[in-house]
């Protein structure tokens, strides 16, 4: 995990920089920042992406290539997560190779259309291995940081549009054909392109592209700014970075082929590790960046967690920044409540649950998964969580049987005001689960019940991502009320697994 960097400030003077826009004034850097604090991506939900390619790969002839069902399996999962995020996403198609490929565009709805900050990844691998550091790992990255805005409601200053671009292996086809078929006044107002493609190699090297020329040649104006806010993110965790030159081998050359400025993050490939690298990042010295680089053995197993979770963290922390300082303004917190101490819940508080194992207590939860499906996460932040039975080990062991699990807060008394709840959860199960199954949370108070969460197992397998839910409380100001959590494992027996964290309720 990594250490907390201070919201991105100053961002409106670095953002004038950047995009050539009227220099505005930085916000006071005495006074509380307006930008939201860019959050840490949890490691664990880029994994859950990266076990979906490998079982997308895995159940389609072993690639994601251009052209074979796992390509288009693996742009179906993607537009499936941002359609139930919020996102308006739309599918360009094209021919290549007497195949059609297929590039998926994601907007965030707001921000200001004329200034369009773009990130994106190539979705596609290889037809030789299932595509995982390369480009599973780019692609969940910036997945992840798009259903994290998502999370955060964000309100940047820039219009953020996500990307994951076909037939890159290829020849970077579908990142050409989208820039070439856009009209020149809308690639006009694309302010800037942050590309991730290898960004969790086994062997991990840290480069930024060098956008302001400094090994050589740089970007286009603009480009060194983006260089600059990555690498200050790796200052900020004391990781050192290496350039990597803009030699156009990978989807931002089209961009800068149109002057538009671009940088991004890279981990290595074939190249091998120096001396003087491994002495600065550990790993092997004379090893390549990633030994299975376009190759069978590009499989989940084929990834650095301690360089994915930074190089995410990073690509979170640039969209940010380079997004702008529109950010959320952050109600006032009226109540929160991280599990990392007991504030007064109660397992079973109407005596009448009837689960026999996994029932609902705060505590260290430990991750499971069964044959690459995400059952139980560890906690979103800290150690501790609301979970259905902490142990983790075999993943049925401590799963929900026999029934209905709940657990409830202590009451809240509210405040008046607009008040809005949030909180983290997650649902796991297989595909032995039912519509029977459920997570629920519930607001409960002296005139009434408010849903905040009810969310149905099916029979699929379900990997356990982290997601937040939010509910308007503003009914409930001025009483008290208690939050009612419960889930259960109904019908025919099943693998079902559930978990919360992070609850604050705010007044704006
Ligand atoms: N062309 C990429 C791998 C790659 C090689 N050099 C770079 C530099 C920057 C990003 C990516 C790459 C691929 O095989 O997808
Ligand atoms: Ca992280
Ligand atoms: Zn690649
Ligand atoms: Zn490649």
């Amino acid at each position: 995990m990594r250490r907390r960097i201070l919201a991105a400030t100053g961002a409106a003077a670095l953002l004038a920089g950047l995009l050539g826009a009227p220099a505005t004034a930085a916000p006071a850097t005495t006074g509380p920042s307006t930008v939201a604090a860019p959050p840490d991506i949890p490691l664990a939900n880029v994994k859950a992406h990266l076990n979906q390619f490998q079982t997308i790969a895995t159940n389609n002839g072993g690639n994601r290539a251009h052209g074979r069902p796992g390509y288009r399996a693996s742009l179906d999962y993607v537009k499936g997560r941002l359609d139930a995020a919020g996102y308006q996403t739309t599918i360009q198609s094209f021919t290549y190779n007497g195949a059609t490929g297929y590039n998926l565009i994601a907007d965030w709805p707001g921000g200001d259309a004329n200034q369009v900050l773009m990130t994106g990844a190539h979705l596609d691998g290889v037809a030789s291995g299932p595509g995982i550091n390369d480009n599973g790992s780019g692609s969940a990255a910036i997945l992840e940081t798009a259903l994290a805005v998502s999370r955060a409601a964000l309100k940047p200053t820039k219009h953020l549009r996500f990307a994951w671009w076909g037939a890159e292996e290829l020849g970077l086809i579908g990142s050409t054909y989208y820039v070439n078929n856009l009209p020149s006044t809308e690639l006009s107002k694309i302010k800037g392109y942050l590309n991730f493609d290898m960004v969790g190699s086994p062997n991990p090297g840290y480069f930024a592209y060098d956008g302001d020329g400094s090994s050589g040649s740089g970007g286009p104006a603009g480009s060194a700014q983006i260089e600059s806010t990555l690498r200050a993110y790796f200052t900020s965790i004391n990781v050192p970075v290496r350039d990597t030159a803009f030699d156009g081998r990978s989807d931002y050359g089209p961009f800068i082929r149109r002057g538009i400025p671009a940088g991004g993050l890279f981990t290595g490939a074939e190249g091998r590790k120096t001396t003087a690298e491994a002495q600065m990042w550990g790993g092997t010295a004379g090893q390549a960046y990633d030994r299975c680089y376009h190759s069978s053995c590009d499989t989940i197993s084929n990834i650095n967690d301690t360089a994915l979770d930074r190089n995410s963290d990073a690509i979170a922390y640039a969209v940010w920044t380079l997004g702008g300082e529109g950010g959320t303004p952050p109600g006032e917190t009226v109540y929160s409540d991280d599990f990392e101490t007991d504030k007064g819940w109660t397992a079973n508080p109407a005596g009448s649950d009837t689960a026999t194992s996994g029932r609902f207590e705060r505590g260290q939860a430990q991750a499971t998964t069964y044959s690459g499906t995400a059952l139980q996460l560890a906690p979103q932040g800290g150690t501790g969580s609301l979970v259905t039975g902490a142990a983790g080990g075999d993943p049925g062991a401590n799963d929900i049987d026999g029934g209905v699990t709940s657990i409830q807060s202590a009451p809240i008394t509210l405040p008046t005001g607009t008040l809005k709840l949030s909180i983290s959860w997650y649902l796991g199960h297989l595909n032995n689960a039912s519509s029977t199954d459920y997570l629920r949370v519930r607001v409960v108070g002296p005139n009434g019940t408010t849903t905040v969460l009810n969310q149905a197992g099916s029979a699929a397998n379900r990997s356990a991502s982290w997601q937040t839910a939010t509910a308007d409380l503003s009914s409930f100001a001025g009483q008290q009320v208690r939050v009612l959590v419960d889930a259960a494992d109904a019908g025919t027996g099943s693998l079902v697994e559930a978990g919360l964290d992070n609850l604050t309720i705010t007044r704006s």
